[in-house]
This record gives C-alpha cells, sequence and structure tokens, in this order.
C-alpha cells in the first residue's frame, strides 16, 4: 500500500487478531475469497435499485452478482424463491432490522421484543433506540429462576397488550428457542413473528440449529457472526398476498437506503456457497461441541453459568456471582491480559449496570474456524479460571 499509516495498522490489526484467543461471540474469521470480493473493484458501482431495474447505467454485471447472492441465499436456508423473497441489500443487522420495523410495522405500533439485559438487542425495542421511540417498546424478560423464555408469561403479554410484531431473536441468549411457540402467540395476539437470527444463522445454514422459516413471517440475519462472511445483512419476508416482498423491498430503496455495496453483497455471496459445503456442517456441529464443553467446564470450576450452559455457540458468564467472584468488566480486562478476548455483559435480573455489569459473555465460532476442539476448550477453562481467580 502507498498509504503507510494505514497499512501498518492494517498489519498491526492482523497480528493482534493471530495473537489473541477469540471468544467475541458475534465475531468470525472470514476465507481469503470473503475478504477478495470485498476488496474488489464492485466497491466503485452505485446501483440503487435492483437487478434489471436500476437509476443508474453500468449496473449489467453488478446485477448478476445480486442474482446470485439472492438464489444462494435461499438454497442455503432451503427456501422456495415462490414462498419466500430475500433482499440482499442491508448494510448491517441494526438497519435492516429498523427497515423491517419501517416496512411492516405502522409508525406508533407495537415492538414486542427481549430486553436487552435478558439477552435480546437494542433494535427489538430498547428505549434508547430509535425502534423504542417510534414504535412502542414491549419488553419481555427471562424466567428468574431457570433463567430461560417463560412462553407462557411471553403469551399473556402478547394477548393483553396485542403488539403489532413479536420479535423473536438475541444476542446473549444461550438456548435453542421454540420458534413453533412463538409462532402460536403470535397468532393467538394477532402478531407477526419477525426471527432475527443474527447470532445463530450458520448454525442453522449447518443443521445445528433449528431453523426459524417454517414458523416465522420475516427473517433477518448478518452475515458475519456464525454464518462466517462480511459484515453485512439479509432479510427474508414470506411471499404472499401480503406483499411483504413489495413493501421491503420498497422501503429499503427508495424508503433508507441509497446505493447498496455490491462488493459486500458479493463477499455475501461467497460466504453463503462456502456455509453450503459438507466442512461447514461440520463446522457448525463443532462450534456447539465446542460451547458445550466449555460451558461444563467453567461451571465445574464453580462458575455460574446463566441457564445451566447452551445449545448454540454462546455462553453467558456470571463472574461476578453477587459478590463472590469479580464483576464482569473487570473479568474482561484481566481475560484480555493474559489473551483472552471477551465482552462483558449484563445477566438476566442483572443487579449492577450496563457498563459495569454482572458477567461475560463468551462465543466458540472464532475459534472452532482456527480447528479448536473439545481438549482446547477444557485446557481453556482451566486457563480462564486461573485468570479469574488470580491464580
Ligand atoms: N454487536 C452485536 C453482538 O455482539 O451481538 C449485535 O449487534
Amino acid at each position: 500500500m502507498k498509504d503507510k499509516q494505514i497499512e501498518k495498522l492494517i498489519k498491526e490489526e492482523e497480528k493482534r487478531q493471530k495473537s489473541v484467543v477469540n471468544l467475541i461471540a458475534s465475531e468470525n474469521i472470514v476465507s481469503d475469497d470473503v475478504l477478495k470480493a470485498l476488496g474488489s473493484k464492485l466497491t466503485n458501482k452505485y446501483a440503487e435499485g435492483y437487478p434489471g431495474r436500476r437509476y443508474y447505467g453500468g449496473n449489467q454485471v453488478v446485477d448478476k452478482v445480486e442474482n446470485l447472492a439472492i438464489a444462494r441465499a435461499l438454497k442455503l436456508f432451503k427456501l422456495k424463491p415462490t414462498e419466500w423473497h430475500v433482499n440482499v441489500q442491508p448494510l448491517s443487522g441494526s438497519p435492516a432490522n429498523f427497515a423491517l420495523y419501517s416496512a411492516l410495522v405502522p409508525v406508533g405500533g407495537k415492538i414486542m421484543g427481549m430486553k436487552l439485559s435478558s439477552g435480546g438487542h437494542l433494535t427489538h425495542g430498547h428505549p434508547a433506540s430509535m425502534t423504542g421511540k417510534i414504535w412502542k417498546p414491549l419488553q419481555y424478560e427471562l424466567d428468574k429462576k431457570t433463567e430461560v423464555i417463560d412462553y407462557e408469561a411471553l403469551k399473556k403479554i402478547a394477548i393483553a397488550e396485542k403488539p403489532d410484531i413479536i420479535v423473536c431473536g438475541f444476542t446473549a441468549y444461550p438456548r435453542i428457542v421454540d420458534f413453533k411457540k412463538f409462532r402460536d402467540i403470535a397468532d393467538a395476539s394477532g402478531a407477526l413473528l419477525h426471527v432475527d437470527m443474527s447470532h445463530f444463522a450458520g448454525l442453522v445454514a449447518g443443521g445445528a440449529y433449528p431453523s426459524p422459516f417454517p414458523y416465522a413471517d420475516s427473517v433477518m440475519t448478518t452475515t458475519h457472526k456464525s454464518l462466517r462472511g462480511p459484515r453485512h445483512a439479509i432479510i427474508f419476508v414470506k411471499k404472499d398476498e401480503r406483499e411483504f416482498d413489495k413493501k421491503i423491498d420498497k422501503m429499503i430503496i427508495p424508503g433508507l437506503y441509497g446505493g447498496p455495496h455490491e462488493n459486500s453483497i458479493a463477499a455475501a455471496a461467497v460466504a453463503f456457497l462456502e456455509a453450503s459445503k459438507p466442512e461447514f456442517k461440520k463446522y457448525a456441529k463443532q462450534v456447539v461441541k465446542n460451547a458445550k464443553v466449555l460451558a461444563k467446564e467453567l461451571q465445574k470450576l464453580g462458575w455460574h453459568i446463566i441457564s445451566g450452559g447452551t445449545d448454540s455457540h454462546l455462553i453467558l458468564m456470571d463472574t461476578w456471582m453477587e459478590g463472590k467472584g469479580v464483576p464482569g468488566k473487570i473479568a474482561s480486562d484481566k481475560l484480555e491480559k493474559a489473551g483472552i478476548i471477551v465482552n462483558m455483559n449484563t445477566i438476566p435480573g442483572d443487579p449492577r449496570s450496563p457498563m459495569d455489569p454482572s458477567g461475560i459473555r463468551l462465543g466458540t465460532c472464532a475459534e472452532t474456524t482456527r480447528g479448536k476442539k473439545e481438549s482446547d476448550m477444557v485446557k481453556l477453562a482451566v486457563r480462564m479460571d486461573k485468570v479469574l481467580r488470580g491464580k
């Protein structure tokens, strides 16, 4: 590179990434092919509109790129193009959720989502997010004893409050979600069911987590977490007389976005192809195996693992344990000093604050990409325990 300052920083970051154990649950390590597509000359092209109907000329090639991404996304999740529509232009998860609500929920309507401190996301109706200001938020929490979703309690809130849309998905919930129960609750309360599968999309693609598609009206996923692609997002909507396909396309452009990032769309297409291979199935299963072992070993060493374990790539660990351990921020700092990267996280019903919470979140996507197996997780748990207890 001619720009030596940026070149140096890129090299520094590459070195940092190589030198640490990465347990950030939302991160992964992409292939060289994904990187090539992302850094390609496709970035030079403006392409407002959709394949075959763009505002600018010269889109013959990017039309093919986008159509390929669409076909691969549908195929990856075993969807019929007659039943599902996918928009591959969203720039990332938060703007994608925002676009979805803008298209399907009237302003002032009710969005029901999991509370951030229970493992939801800002864009699931948190009062600090625009999704909690433009729409009325209804936030559900986890059962305090079991630390899992209480479907009966959720149903009662939904029937009483009649939300326009129920958002099912999470950033810090380790368990399998019962999509059928969510569908029944949505039907009983007259709501749409939107699944944000950003965290577990790669596990769905690899057959290591149930698919939400038989139950949802719409599904959003980022492509850079367990799916191991570029920083990007896609939105699927059911194709029927409700015309969600037309509504979402119109909301993306001209409603909210400008030109799509065709280089990211190409990189996502590469990731979809990679995720459709048999090796990816093995990878997804190994991600879950690793997380289960890591959770179990940490538990054996005396740590409180929220909900008692995990069914996915993600572990929520209570490091504070009502004063018997260390707060999440200190835990995260101590681990980082020892070369293990995690993020501090609130735990369900957290008595501490989001900037100084009781726990940390762990995930096994990145380290599994590096080839780590169960035996590595056993050693990692011992190492983490020593660091956290200052041994
Ligand atoms: N920041 C992402 C995560 O870590 O889960 C969600 O937006």
